[in-house]
């Protein structure tokens, strides 16, 4: 396969003004007839006219109602000799119950979904699927009444009603041109929760949230995010709803999370159906998200879409900006949104900087792909979403909302560029940093990797100044070795020796300016001097992490201490935790005299985290956040050469060492957070079950350790109390963190508690999912991990076909428990291999995802990187691997 190029971009030779599609839906064999209005783009040279398809049957081709003649070449229908207007009629036939891709037409549950994002419409249709051609779509559905009695595609009911044989229609008009990425029809026996709202300037609006018959009680909590979406899109950004009717469906079978289709949403279960029973606050929190975030693509993404899929990063860094904006704005209080944020950049740093650092690395907007569903990745949603809150930092709030406005004013209804983006923003904010800056600036889409920005300070007691002298660099990636400055915006505070924020004057400066203030770093080194600092003060620095960068600074414990305990930015007091844990297991890793992390935790530390805990002022979610340490996946990006064992073995001795010495406070944790009252998922009551739920787990761990307080017999009650919880909890959240903290603890309670679980979810696929998943992220004890997988791959509700099955159990042992997966024996890797050609043969888009689980396999220690090797060998060696996968093992053997 060949690589497409950024830079080969050109118009398409054809444009297609009208759609008029009519389906006759049956799993064995769908009819299609599409029934199009092209016309020639006269800016282009003329050209024969080439339409996409995959894994169609065509039947006939006909020009303005005449027969004519066509070509194959490829998977490409080729027509030459065209008029320069003309109405195109093209009838196929595709077999949905034989699509295992997911990706077109397919069947789930006995309902027909599609999924066109990227280039799925080619599997429905011959098409110019691509996202610049945008049309006006009419629809007619035809199917059995009994079987298929909801019929459903974008924009507005038109017709509807009963044919011959048992079989009915409907009629759908879509009353915004779209790219045909956003086509979408369903198909099936569902029933729908329904919701009439008004919009500001009073007009009504019909919201439906369809699922299964049954599943009706699950849908509250995805109906109200889908409002307050639509409140606070109007609210904050002044995007109405611009459709009569907004459809939410949801399907079990879905490769990703959600596709935001015009007016016609459909969505993996996972992220529609909620009750307290069945799902956790986690759960709850990502239905909030990802129902806001396919809402805001109604207007980022669908009324302004990408020019070619090298913009991805236009519509989806966008709209995770503003999922992630909405969620902070529901939580309310600013403590509730700095958890958030905490959260967000956890994320972005344990997958995203290590995507930038691996053989995947890209820019935002990359330059050259051979699958573009490769491409649907960590940096192009999540770094993209920096890219933009960085725009909204050096613009102001009320900046970057005007400069959304006139994106719209200019582009609406059009597919553009991230240059078009940028530049609005920049067009309505004159003068600003960013508009100043505008070329630099746009160096975050086209250069990849993770900056990292080194600052030191020196102080001045004579001068009574501070100065930081900070410097820039960025690493080579794939194709990219020298890298130009960013601009960087770099929050910064100062603390006084009494962790008092100090106000800040720059030298040159008439006058200091009470609390933090945003610098704008853009050379490769600056110093900044502050000037009236009567003694040396602590920095904080890159607070509410400003940019998307490594920050190094060479911190005392003692000044990470103060941090901790006094910056009034919460995600610098976070991060001055993280620090304090990271250094100490980077430390326990590399000494050799004793075993792996024994003594890894000093009294400092562990003072300071109780302090944390016993917080009178502190939020239950944010001591949570600040007493979790480091990931297993962080805690490797800081290393040059990685051995996952003694990683795993010193955060798990780390996180022994934390139950043990502050048992008692985890006691006193557990029973003043346990009760939460009725349950709510809001940020405060979820924050506390959590808290508990991290005490739990502590306790059992302390009961199952050695250690005095393991042996004083007080502790050895509290995996008896937690099995007690899992039996009694009254919802899911209390009742996953009981199971949770017998299975992490190894306690033998865990296999009566798992089989119980089962029994008492057997009929709830998302409640299963969640019980594959615990098993397979297990904490491995003498490689007992990987035994267990295998054999719950031939437990019956097992099946790799189904998505979120194989991410419970495959994905969780593969990409999320490292201490499980490099094993020495390098039987995780055989696994790994075996799942990926496996996968491959039904799921390409699926199994790409899994083989990216070994792409930092480079940084291995041996025998690791070499057992790692060999099996991504292994797979490159398949003879008909997918364009998917190849690219992705064969970027990683480059
Ligand atoms: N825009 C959607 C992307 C998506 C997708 C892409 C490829 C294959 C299947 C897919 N399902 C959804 C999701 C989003 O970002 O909102
Ligand atoms: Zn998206």
């Amino acid at each position: 396969a060949t690589a497409i190029q950024r830079a080969d971009y050109s118009a398409p030779a054809y444009w297609i003004d009208t759609v008029d599609l009519c389906f006759d839906l049956d799993p064995a064999k769908t009819r299609v007839l599409n029934r199009m209005f092209l016309r020639r783009n006269p800016e282009v040279p003329a050209q024969p006219l080439k339409l996409d398809g995959d894994e169609l049957n065509l039947a006939r081709v006909l020009v303005n109602g005449q027969g004519t003649s066509f070509k194959i070449e490829g998977t490409q229908l080729v027509l030459d000799n065209l008029p320069d207007a003309f109405e195109l009629e093209i009838f196929t036939t595709c077999c949905p119950a034989k699509n295992t891709k997911l990706m077109g037409l397919y069947v789930s549950n006995d309902s027909f979904f599609t999924q066109c994002e990227a280039e799925g419409f080619r599997r429905i249709t011959y098409f110019l699927d691509r996202p610049d051609v945008m049309a006006s779509y009419s629809v007619t559905l035809r199917a059995d009444k009994a079987k298929y009695p909801v019929l459903l595609s974008n924009g507005n009911l038109v017709a509807h009603g009963p044919l011959e044989d048992g079989r009915h229609f409907a009629k759908w008009v879509d009353p915004h041109r779209k790219p045909c990425y956003l086509f979408a029809l369903v198909a099936g026996q569902l029933v729908a929760r329904e919701q009439r709202i008004l919009s500001r300037a009073g007009k009504e609006h019909l919201l439906q949230v369809y699922v299964r018959a049954g599943d009706l009680d699950k849908t509250e909590h995805a109906m109200n995010s889908l409002m307050h979406a639509v409140a606070w899109d109007e609210a904050r950004f002044g995007l109405a709803l611009d459709l009569e009717r907004f459809m939410i469906v949801a399907t079990s079978d879905f490769n990703m999370g959600a596709m935001e289709n015009k007016g016609l949403n459909i969505f993996n279960t996972k992220y529609v159906l909620a009750n307290q029973a069945t799902a956790t606050d986690t759960d709850y929190s990502n239905i909030e998200s990802v129902v806001g975030h396919e809402y805001f693509h109604n207007w980022t993404g669908d009324r302004v879409t990408c020019r070619d899929w090298f913009q991805l990063s236009l519509k989806e860094g966008l709209t995770v900006f503003r999922d992630q904006e909405f969620s902070q704005d529901l939580a309310g209080e600013a403590s509730a949104r700095a958890v958030k944020r905490i959260e967000d950049v956890r994320l972005l740093r344990t997958a995203q900087f290590p995507e930038d650092a691996g053989p995947m690395a890209h820019p935002v907007r990359p330059d050259s792909y051979i699958e573009i569903n490769n491409f649907y990745t960590v940096t192009v949603y999540e770094k993209g979403a920096e890219v933009v809150r960085m725009m909204q930092t050096l613009v102001g709030r009320a900046g970057f909302a005007r400069g959304l406005t006139l994106y719209f004013e200019r582009h609406d209804g059009h597919a553009v560029t991230c240059d078009d983006f940028a530049q609005a923003i920049a067009d309505a904010n004159p003068g600003s940093a960013l508009a100043t800056l505008l070329p630099q600036f746009k160096r975050w889409y086209s250069q990849a990797g993770t900056p990292r920005l080194h600052a030191s300070g020196t102080y001045d007691a004579q001068a009574r100044t501070y100065t930081l002298a900070v410097s820039q660099s960025c690493p080579p990636t794939p194709g990219q070795p020298p890298k130009e400055p960013f601009v960087i915006p770099m929050g910064v505070g100062l603390l006084g020796q009494d962790g008092q924020e100090l106000p800040l004057q720059l030298a040159g400066e008439a006058a200091p300016v009470p609390g933090q203030r945003t610098l704008v770093i853009t050379q490769a080194t600056e110093t900044l001097t502050f000037v009236g600092v009567d003694a040396e003060p602590v920095p904080s620095i890159l607070r509410g992490f400003t940019a998307p960068v490594v920050l190094e600074f060479d911190y005392s414990d003692a000044q990470l201490l103060t941090l901790l305990a006094h910056d009034s930015d919460p995600f610098n007091r976070w991060e001055a935790g993280q620090r304090l844990a990271l250094r100490r297991a980077i430390k326990s890793i590399a000494a050799t005299a004793y075993p792996a992390g024994a003594t890894a935790l000093d009294d400092a530390y562990i003072e300071a985290m109780r302090s944390v805990l016993r917080h009178p002022l502190l939020d239950a979610a944010f001591k949570e956040l600040v007493l979790t340490l480091p990931s297993e996946t962080y805690i490797a990006e800081q290393l040059d050469v990685v051995d996952p064992q003694r990683i795993h073995a010193v955060r798990e001795a780390m996180r022994a060492q934390l139950a043990h010495a502050l048992a008692d406070d985890w006691q006193w944790a557990y029973e003043t957070h346990r009760d939460s009252g009725a349950y709510r998922p809001d940020p405060v009551s979820s924050g506390r079950r959590a808290l508990a739920g991290m005490a739990l787990a502590n306790l059992c761990l302390v009961a199952q350790g050695s250690g005095p307080s393991a042996s004083s017999g007080q502790a050895s009650v509290w995996p008896g109390k937690a099995y007690q919880r899992f039996k009694d909890a009254g919802n899911m959240t209390d009742r996953l963190n009981a199971l949770s903290a017998l299975v992490s603890s190894g306690h033998a309670l865990a296999a009566q508690a798992l089989p119980r679980f089962h029994a008492l979810f057997k009929d709830d696929a998302l409640v299963l999912d969640k019980w594959f998943a615990l098993q397979a992220g297990a904490p491995d004890r003498d490689g007992n991990v990987l035994p267990a997988v295998r054999q719950l791959m031939k437990h019956p509700d097992f099946t790799l076909r189904n998505p979120n099955r194989a991410r419970s159990l495959i994905f969780s042992y593969c990409s999320a428990n490292p201490g499980g997966f490099h094993r020495a024996d390098a039987a995780g890797y055989v696994f790994w291999s075996e799942r990926v050609m496996e996968l491959d043969g039904f799921n390409p888009q699926v199994a790409a995802r899994l083989a990216r689980a070994l792409d930092r396999w480079t940084k291995l220690a041996e025998p690791y990187r070499s057992a790692a090797r060999e099996a991504i060998v292994r797979v490159a060696a398949k003879p008909d691997l997918s364009n998917d996968v190849r690219e992705v093992v064969s970027r990683a053997l480059a």
